[in-house]
């Protein structure tokens, strides 16, 4: 199982999950420093104030991965410290940051992937409405053209956003994450507003940059259990994945869709030419992978089982059809979030976009897994769990290349164990571990599995650790 010279193998962090130093610089305040320092929002009320303190180690950092191997490294930028008040006067010092980091890359060969949003909506932005509002679209494509005309010219890819369902569903309906708020409208609302954001930053890229242009969605890769599990299937479909992949890659909302929400809103807030601005053609779709989900149609008798990441209560992170369908637990393996282990659920993914979209062309912007490992009696971190993982995902994007799917590359998440969001630093998606009370990086088994793999290109014969 060879990957060819051109596949980019990369690995994956995003700002507020790494960088720490939350008051540095000017950096203005996110609705992530909020929702963290809000009691109870988070396990054990942990925040991203110092995180990994990337901000301050990310030299350190760049040649730990240039020490892997690693050819390319996709990290976010934070709105907050470009434009900290979200519009108006730019942070020169925050630009100055991702500069010397974008050149740091590049001396040591490492190809710079920059997302533009991974969650961190600048404050002042969500006190006038954040994504629900229409106004932070324009605010996020100046936010984009700023950044382009800094750093366009040494980028390798842009990604605009990264999971929009996350931001829309989980910040808007489910409230889990920030900002925490529990209102169906506004989460469909701010579905429509971080397409046209979306397809609003493309231009404003296009403009500035020669640079590939992707955006990156974590897609739900669905099955159903029981009678008409068929329009459950399609009910979360819709919502979750044809939301975003309708207007970017075909221009409209799916009709099932707006019908499906009829009862939460009419879609009132789509104005002309928005469809038009946000399909726009895309160098790469990112694609973030973990596990599938298995939904069945809900019989109204009781209790309701909720999927994972939906433990806050009230709101919904369905709109529509949190009374109409439920998540059925799945059989493990689990990793330690509780998400089932699936490596043919990407095979399946990738191969479906590839029938959905022949055109299009394809990376794995995340994938990886969280599990217990912790430091042994020899001083390593053996997480022959976590390399287990990684190497049948990579095998089942093998698979999905072999029959004929255009798959470019594959960041692995994370580089580094991290602010794991609502689990704080509970959980460990790192290939290096991280000691968070010394901050001292030590990379796992993982990452040496990875480094050969990136060395030989092949999975095969079973690689030494
Ligand atoms: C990614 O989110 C993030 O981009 C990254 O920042 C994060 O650290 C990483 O993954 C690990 O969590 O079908 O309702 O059960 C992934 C978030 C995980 C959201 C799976 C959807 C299943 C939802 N996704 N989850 S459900």
């Amino acid at each position: 199982m060879r990957f060819p010279e051109s596949f980019l193998f990369g690995s994956a962090t995003a700002a507020y999950q790494v960088e720490g130093a939350a008051g540095a610089d000017g950096r203005g305040p996110s609705i992530w420093d909020t929702f963290s320092h809000t009691p109870g929002k988070t396990w054990n009320g942990d925040t991203g104030d110092i995180a990994c303190d990337h901000y301050h180690r990310w030299e350190s950092d760049i040649d730990l991965m240039a020490g892997l191997g690693l050819q390319a490294y996709r990290f976010s930028i934070a709105w907050p410290r470009i434009v900290p008040t979200g519009r108006g006067a730019v942070n020169q010092a925050g630009l100055d940051f991702y500069s010397r980091l974008v050149d740091g890359m590049l001396e040591r060969g490492i190809a710079p992937v920059a997302t533009l949003y991974h969650w961190d909506l600048p404050q002042v932005l969500e006190d006038e409405g954040g994504w629900a509002s229409r106004g932070t679209v324009a605010a996020f494509a100046d936010y984009a053209r700023i950044v382009a005309e800094a750093l366009g010219d040494r980028v390798a890819m842009w990604g605009t956003l990264n999971e929009p369902w996350c931001s829309a569903y989980l910040g808007y309906g489910q409230g889990g994450h920030a900002p925490g708020r529990t209102e169906p409208a506004a989460a469909l609302a701010a579905v429509h507003h971080l397409n046209l954001a979306h397809g609003r930053a493309v231009q404003a890229l296009r403009a500035a940059s020669d640079a590939d242009v992707s955006v990156t969605l974590n897609f739900h890769v669905l099955r159903g259990a029981g009678e008409g599990s068929e329009d459950a299937v399609r009910r979360i479909d819709a919502l979750a994945n044809r939301a975003f992949t309708g207007p970017m890659l075909r221009g409209a909302y799916p009709a099932d869709l707006i019908a499906d929400t009829a009862s939460v809103t009419d879609w009132g807030f789509v104005e002309d030419g928005d469809l038009r601005d946000i399909r726009q053609p895309l160098d790469v779709l990112g694609v973030n992978y973990y596990s599938t989900a298995t939904v069945r149609l809900w019989d109204g008798t009781g209790e309701m089982q909720h999927a994972d990441g939906h433990k806050a209560a009230g709101g919904t992170a369905w709109p529509g059809s949190d009374s109409v369908v439920e998540f059925v637990e799945q059989p493990g393996p689990y990793t330690a979030m509780g998400w089932n282990i699936a490596p043919e659920g990407l095979t399946e993914l990738l191969v479906s976009l590839k029938e959905q979209f022949p055109e299009q062309t394809l990376m794995v912007t995340e994938n990886g897994a969280a599990f217990d490992d912790d430091v042994s009696a020899d001083g390593k971190v053996h997480d022959e769990l976590r390399v287990d993982y990684l190497r049948r995902h990579f095998a089942a994007a093998h698979a999905a290349m072999e029959a004929g799917v255009d798959l470019r590359g594959y960041f692995v998440w994370s580089l580094l164990d991290n602010f794991e969001w609502g689990y704080g630093y509970a959980k460990r998606f790192g290939i290096v571990r991280v000691d968070f009370d010394t901050l001292e990086r030590l990379p796992k088994d993982s990452a040496r599995w990875y480094a050969e793999l990136i060395r030989t290109r092949s999975l095969e014969p079973a690689l030494p650790v």
